[in-house]
C-alpha cells in the first residue's frame, strides 16, 4: 500500500553514529523490541542504513556521468554512496544504480495509511446481500480515461478471468459490469454511467508522466459533481499502481485502490459502500 510519513519522522546523524534519541529508543536498525516503532533500512547487516536506488540522467555514460551519478546520491543523502550499475540508455542518457548509506530513520507510528476498513466477502456473500438487500444488480461502469491505453489493470478487475486466482466482478452474478475500455473521455464516461444508471464507476489510471492521472481523475470527479445531484450520482472509485490511497478528499472520488488490488476487494468494498452502510438510499 502506498502511503505518507509525517515530514518530521525523518532525523539524521553521521554515519556509523547513533543519536541519543536512537539509543534511548534501542534502536538497531530492525522492530524495536518493547513495541519501539523506529526502523531504517537493512543491507548488508541489520540496520546499516543501506539502500539502493536507480534513475537516469541526460547524459552520455563516462566517468564524468558516473561521477554525476554518486554527486547525485551524495545530495539525496547517502553516504557513501557507490555507484554499482551504469548503462548507456539512447543517445545522451545513461542508467545507474547506486547502493549506499543513509541515516534518515522511520518511525513506523507516524505511517499513515489507508487500511481497509470493510469485511472481505466471498462472490457468493456478494451476491446474496446484493441480491437480499439491493433487490436489483448493481450496475458497475469501468474505464482507462484519458489517453491510458493501459487496460490489463481494469480488465484483471472487471473481466471474468480476474487476477491473482480471483474472478472478476463480471463473474458476480449480481453486478451488471459495462467495460469501456481504453482512452474513453470523461463526457463519454458520463454518459455511459448515465445510461447504465451506474451505482458505481471504475475508473482506471496507470500512466502518471506529468501528473496525468491526478488531472484526468479530478476532471472525471467534477464532470460527476457537475452533472449530476450528489443523491444521483455514482460512487467513484480509481485506481491504478502509482496512486497515493490517501488522496480521495483531494481527488473528489470516494476510494482509491493501488497496485496489488484484487476483484474480491473492490466487490467487498462496493457491497460496504452501497448497501451495507447505505440502508436508506438503496432500499
Ligand atoms: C503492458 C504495458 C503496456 C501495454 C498496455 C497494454 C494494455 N492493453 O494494457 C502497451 C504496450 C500498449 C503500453 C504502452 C505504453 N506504455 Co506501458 N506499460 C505496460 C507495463 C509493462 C505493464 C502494465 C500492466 O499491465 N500491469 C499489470 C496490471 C495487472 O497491473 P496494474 O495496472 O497496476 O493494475 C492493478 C492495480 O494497479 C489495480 N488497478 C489498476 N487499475 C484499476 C482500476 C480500478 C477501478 C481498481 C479498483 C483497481 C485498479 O488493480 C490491478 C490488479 O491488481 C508497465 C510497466 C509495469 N511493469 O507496470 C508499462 C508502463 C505503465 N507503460 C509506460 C509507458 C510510458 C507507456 C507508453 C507511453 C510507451 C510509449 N512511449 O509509447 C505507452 C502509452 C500508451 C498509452 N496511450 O497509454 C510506463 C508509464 C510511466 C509513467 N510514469 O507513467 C510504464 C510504467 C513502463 C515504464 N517503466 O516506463 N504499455
Amino acid at each position: 500500500m502506498s502511503g505518507r510519513t509525517e515530514r518530521s519522522e525523518g532525523r539524521e546523524s553521521m554515519p556509523g553514529q547513533r543519536s541519543m534519541s536512537e539509543r534511548s529508543e534501542g534502536v538497531s536498525g530492525e522492530r524495536g523490541t518493547g513495541g519501539k516503532s523506529i526502523v531504517r533500512p537493512y543491507g548488508d547487516t541489520t540496520g546499516d542504513g543501506m539502500v539502493q536506488v536507480s534513475f537516469t540522467l541526460p547524459v552520455p555514460h563516462d566517468k564524468r556521468a558516473e561521477g554525476a551519478a554518486v554527486q547525485l546520491a551524495n545530495r539525496m543523502g547517502m553516504d557513501p554512496a557507490m555507484l554499482v550499475h551504469a548503462k548507456p540508455i539512447g543517445d545522451g542518457f545513461t542508467f545507474f544504480v547506486v547502493y549506499g548509506r543513509v541515516n534518515h530513520l522511520v518511525d513506523l507510528s507516524t505511517v499513515q495509511v489507508v487500511e481497509r476498513d470493510f469485511p472481505l466477502l466471498s462472490a457468493k456473500e456478494v451476491n446474496a446481500v446484493v441480491k437480499r438487500r439491493l433487490r436489483r444488480k448493481l450496475s458497475v461502469v469501468g474505464a482507462c480515461i484519458g489517453t491510458d491505453a493501459h487496460t490489463v489493470g481494469i480488465d484483471a478487475i472487471l473481466n471474468v478471468k480476474g487476477i491473482a486466482g480471483e474472478k472478476g466482478l463480471e463473474y458476480y452474478r449480481e453486478l451488471k459490469v459495462t467495460n469501456l475500455g481504453a482512452q474513453v473521455s470523461v463526457p463519454e464516461l458520463v454518459e455511459a454511467a448515465r445510461r447504465e444508471r451506474a451505482d458505481a464507476v471504475l475508473v482506471s489510471q496507470v500512466v502518471t508522466q506529468r501528473d496525468a492521472h491526478l488531472h484526468n481523475t479530478r476532471e472525471m470527479s467534477a464532470a460527476f459533481r457537475e452533472a449530476l445531484p450528489a443523491g444521483r450520482r455514482p460512487l467513484l472509485i480509481v485506481g491504478g499502481p502509482r496512486f497515493d490511497e490517501t488522496m480521495t478528499a483531494e481527488l473528489g472520488v470516494d476510494r482509491i485502490f493501488g497496485r496489488g488490488t484484487t476483484p474480491g476487494e473492490v466487490a467487498s468494498y462496493l457491497v460496504h459502500a452501497l448497501v451495507t452502510s447505505r440502508k436508506a438510499s438503496v432500499a
